[in-house]
């Protein structure tokens, strides 16, 4: 049978032949007891690459955010997120069930939080309230469409937590994606960040990983959490190799992915139960409503994937999700387009 043309997510990307040829011939050691050279070689990169000190290796974008959170606050603070974010919404309330704070949701404009309003949400402790103590955005933004977070909105609530004695976080799981889609160096959005926490699994295309970068003691930290949590890994060398396959050989062709998104909004936009507007469309996610006399949005996707289409619901009920990645190309974005056409018109 034919493959599947798979939009479900940039994490279902296989791993190129070079990472699994880099795989076999990992040079590893414990990384728990001792250290994981390959490992080390990831970590000094990610640092360097982001202009942090120092760098930590996680299972996923998950835990090195939770790792985060709980590293930057303590109980009887909060945390400002943003309303839509992954973090609030998608990793399973890790900020309450491990770091015990609350998150303080507030809206925004395609991810970009008003500093203005952020600033307003800023709470000082007393008897009755938390102390605010972390600022969480995400670049790109997910939910949002991959919404890139523009430099200047960083920049703003950068100032923000520097009047407050605030950290602030990037879930930059795309940051990759934001940069290639901005023309800003990944080093530019880390600058305005405390922490940066960014994924190899998603658009890098290796099979696992996440980084986390960030000042030395707060990562000497995070690795003592991260054994908490139960993420100490041993001759992890051998997924890290992958990752610096990642790092150094997966970063430039991006631009071919939010090209082929875009060219995939433009192509559905007009067929009947479409509600999606081309022109925001700046990286690899695009999320369209979806509202149909005939279909619902689970019966449109089953009849998608009868013609090899996969996609997903998009989170909050809002639509559906379509994501372009390395593993699909040109001929699957035509084959897309010409399943909604069979079906919708
Ligand atoms: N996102 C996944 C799903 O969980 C929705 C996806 O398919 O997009 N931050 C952001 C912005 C993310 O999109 C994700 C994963 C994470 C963090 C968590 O990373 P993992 O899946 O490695 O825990």
């Amino acid at each position: 049978m034919e493959q599947p043309s798979d939009f479900r997510s940039d994490t279902v990307t296989k791993p190129t032949p070079r990472m699994r040829q880099a795989m076999a011939e990992a040079e590893v050691g414990d990384d728990v007891i001792g250290f994981d050279p390959t490992v080390r070689k990831l970590e000094a990169l990610a640092a360097q690459t982001m202009g942090k000190e120092a760098g930590l290796f996680c299972p996923s974008g998950t835990m090195a955010n939770s790792i985060a959170v709980k590293a930057w606050t303590h109980e009887l603070q909060e945390v400002i997120v943003e309303a839509r974010s992954h973090i609030y919404n998608l990793e399973s309330t890790h900020m309450t069930f491990i770091s015990r704070v609350t998150p303080r949701p507030v809206p925004s404009v395609r991810g970009a939080m008003d500093p203005a309003e952020v600033e307003r949400a800023v709470r000082k402790p007393n008897v009755h309230t938390p102390e605010t103590s972390l600022i969480c955005v995400e670049n790109t933004h997910n939910n949002w469409g991959g919404a890139v977070l523009p430099l200047e909105n960083l920049k703003g609530l950068r100032a923000v937590a520097d009047r407050h004695g605030l950290r602030l976080h990037i879930d930059g799981a795309r940051i990759y994606n934001a940069s290639t889609a901005s023309g800003v160096p990944v080093i530019d959005y880390a600058r305005q960040a405390d922490s940066v926490m960014f994924c190899l699994s998603k658009g890098l295309s290796a099979p696992i990983g996440s980084m986390l970068v960030g000042p030395k003691d707060f990562i000497d930290y995070g690795r003592r959490i991260r054994k908490a949590l139960g993420g100490g890994m041993r001759q992890v060398g051998v997924i890290a190799a992958a990752g610096l396959i990642a790092l150094t050989e997966m970063t430039g062709r991006l631009g071919d992915d939010h090209r082929r998104a875009k060219t995939l909004a433009r192509g559905i936009a007009a067929f009947p139960g479409v509600k999606i507007d081309p022109v925001p469309v700046e990286t690899n996610i695009i999320i369209f409503g979806f509202e149909h006399p005939k279909f619902s949005v689970p019966a449109f996707l089953g009849e998608l994937q009868k013609r090899g289409i996969l996609a997903l619901p998009a989170p909050g009920g809002i639509g559906i999700r379509m994501v372009t990645h390395k593993d699909v190309d040109d001929g699957d974005v035509d084959r897309a387009i010409a399943a909604f056409k069979t079906i919708l018109s």
